[in-house]
C-alpha cells in the first residue's frame, strides 16, 4: 500500500484527535493504516525561519512542519489566504482585500512548502493537499518533477464564475488546480461552478467526470465532508461530560425552549443576520417572551484581521440592544459567548437545546449542523433550521431549510420548530440521521482516497 501524505496547513493534533473532532480523527486514522506523514505550518512565526522541516514521529505516522516569517505570514496567511481567497469564495467582494503583496508571497510561500516537502517524498506516496492555502501547491510540486498522484479537496464554496473573475490572477490560481489528478469539493453545485469556470473562461472540455483544459486532464467530484456520526451520538447520550452539561443546562432553562448557534465567529456564518432574526421573533410574536432563550457560541478565530474586530463589535451592540430592550430582571433572552466549550460538553449543549438555529450566509459544508442532529435524543430530537447557502443543506432537506438573508422567514422557521409536533420532529431526525450514518467522515475519507487511487498520472506540469 502507498503511503499517504496529506498536506494542511494546520497539522494535527494527533495524539488527542477525538477531542479536535471528526476531521482530526478520519485523518488520522487513514494516516496511520497506511504509515503516513501528515505536512503543513509549524503555526509558529520565526524571524529565521528557514526553508527546512521539523519532523516528528509518532505510532506509524510522521507530522512534518515548517516555520514561517513574520512577513510570509502577514502576506500568505492572514493577506492572501484570509483576506482576499476567504472572503472572495464566500461571495464577500465588498471585504476582499486584494493587494499584490499578499499575492506574491502566497506564491512564494506555497512553492516554499512544495520546495521543502519534495525531498521527503517517496516515488510510491499518495498526495492529499487540504484547501484554499494550498491552491498553487500541486503545480509547484510539479515543476519540481512530482509525479506521485495528487489530490485536492476545497473545503469551502468554490465560487460562480463571474466572483471568481473579480480576483485578479483568477486564470493562474484556476491553472494550477489542473496539476492536481483529482480535485474534490464539497457539493455537486461546486462541481458545476468549477466547471462553468473551466469551459466559459479557459476553453477547458467536460468528459463525464474529467475536465481538459490547459493540456491537462482533472477528475471532478463532489465529497461532501461528513462527521463521525456514531461516535458523537454515543457521546451526546453516554459521555460523563456531556451529560453534566446537559442537566445543567436543562435545570438552568426551567422549561424553556433553547435555541443554540455554534460557529466560529465569522462573518459568513450570518451571526449578525441570525441576531436580527431572533430580534424579529421577539417582537412580532410577544408569546415568546419568557419561553425561549437563546444561547449563542462563537469562540474567535482570527482574530488579528481587521473585518473580525469589526464583526465582534456588530454583535456586541446587536446583542446588548436585544437584551436590552426585551430582557427583564428575571430574562435573558440571547446569551452570547465568545469563548469555545470543550467538545464533549457542546455535544450535551446540543442534545439540551430543542432548535439548532445553523444559518450561514454561504458555507462549503457545514459540520456543525450535522454534529446538532447526531447529538439529539431520538425519543425527543430537536429540530434543525439551516441555510439553503451551506453545502449541508443538499444532503439534509428534512431540516428547516431558510434564506437567512430573510429575517421574517428565519423567525417564522422558529416558530414553526417551537410547535412541531413530536411525531413530526421523529421523522424528519430519522430520515436526517439514516443520510448522516451512511455519508460519514469515513466515508467522504475512503470516497476520495479510492478515487485518487484509480487514477494514474499522464500529463506533464505546465509553464
Ligand atoms: C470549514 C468550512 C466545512 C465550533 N465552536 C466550537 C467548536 N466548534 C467546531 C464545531 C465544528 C467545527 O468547529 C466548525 O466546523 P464548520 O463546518 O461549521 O465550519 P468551519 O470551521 O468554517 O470549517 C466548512 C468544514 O471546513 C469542513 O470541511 O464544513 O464549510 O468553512 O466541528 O463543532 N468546537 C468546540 N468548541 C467550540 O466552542 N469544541
Amino acid at each position: 500500500m502507498s503511503r499517504l501524505v496529506v498536506v494542511s496547513n494546520r497539522v494535527g493534533p494527533v495524539k488527542d484527535a477525538a477531542r479536535a473532532g471528526g476531521l482530526a480523527v478520519a485523518l488520522v486514522d487513514a494516516l496511520r493504516a497506511q504509515g503516513g506523514l501528515w505536512y503543513g505550518w509549524s503555526g509558529k512565526t520565526n524571524r529565521r525561519a528557514a526553508d527546512s522541516a521539523s519532523i516528528e514521529s509518532a505510532e506509524n505516522l510522521d507530522l512534518a512542519t515548517v516555520d514561517l516569517t513574520p512577513d510570509e505570514h502577514t502576506d500568505y496567511y492572514n493577506g492572501f489566504a484570509n483576506r482576499c481567497l476567504w472572503p472572495l469564495f464566500h461571495y464577500r467582494i465588498d471585504l476582499t482585500a486584494f493587494d499584490r503583496r499578499y499575492y506574491e508571497g502566497y506564491r512564494r510561500v506555497n512553492a516554499k512548502f512544495a520546495r521543502v516537502l519534495f525531498p521527503l517524498l517517496r516515488a510510491d506516496d499518495t498526495i492529499w493537499v487540504h484547501d484554499y492555502h494550498f491552491l498553487a501547491f500541486g503545480n509547484e510540486l510539479r515543476h519540481m518533477g512530482a509525479e506521485q498522484p495528487i489530490g485536492f479537496f476545497l473545503h469551502i464554496p468554490f465560487p460562480a464564475r463571474e466572483v471568481l473573475a473579480t480576483l485578479p490572477h483568477h486564470d493562474a490560481m484556476v491553472r494550477g488546480l489542473f496539476a492536481y489528478d483529482v480535485l474534490g469539493f464539497q457539493t455537486e453545485r461546486d462541481c458545476e461552478r468549477f466547471r462553468d469556470y473551466a469551459v466559459r473562461e479557459a476553453g477547458g472540455v467536460v468528459n463525464g467526470d474529467h475536465v481538459h483544459c490547459f493540456g491537462r486532464t482533472v477528475a471532478v467530484h463532489a465529497f461532501p465532508i461528513g462527521i463521525d456520526t456514531e461516535g458523537f451520538a454515543q457521546i451526546a447520550a453516554e459521555d460523563k461530560e456531556a451529560r453534566r452539561q446537559y442537566e445543567k443546562v436543562t435545570k438552568g432553562l426551567a422549561g424553556r425552549c433553547q435555541i443554540v448557534g455554534v460557529d466560529r465567529l465569522d462573518y459568513t456564518k450570518g451571526i449578525a443576520e441570525r441576531f436580527q432574526a431572533y430580534e424579529r421573533l421577539l417582537k412580532e410574536y410577544p408569546e415568546t417572551h419568557r419561553q425561549v432563550s437563546y444561547l449563542q457560541i462563537a469562540a474567535t478565530s482570527r482574530g488579528e484581521v481587521a473585518e473580525y474586530r469589526q464583526m465582534r463589535e456588530e454583535l456586541d451592540g446587536l446583542s446588548g440592544h436585544i437584551n436590552g430592550t426585551y430582557g427583564d430582571f428575571d430574562w435573558t433572552p440571547l446569551r452570547y459567548l465568545n469563548k469555545p466549550m470543550p467538545r464533549r460538553a457542546l455535544a450535551g449543549l446540543y442534545r439540551a437545546s430543542k432548535i439548532g438555529l445553523v444559518t450561514p450566509l454561504r458555507d462549503g459544508m457545514n459540520l456543525v449542523a450535522k454534529e446538532y442532529v447526531a447529538a439529539q435524543d431520538p425519543e425527543d430530537p430537536g429540530v434543525l433550521i439551516l441555510s439553503r447557502f451551506a453545502g449541508a443543506s443538499y444532503q439534509m432537506p428534512e431540516a428547516i431549510i431558510v434564506n437567512p438573508y430573510d429575517t421574517k422567514e428565519v423567525a417564522d422557521a422558529l416558530q414553526i420548530a417551537r410547535y412541531m409536533s413530536l411525531q413530526e420532529r421523529r421523522e424528519r431526525f430519522e430520515a436526517l440521521m439514516v443520510r448522516l450514518k451512511t455519508e460519514d467522515v469515513a466515508r467522504w475519507r475512503d470516497d476520495f482516497l479510492s478515487t485518487l487511487a484509480a487514477v494514474r498520472r499522464r500529463v506533464p506540469a505546465a509553464s
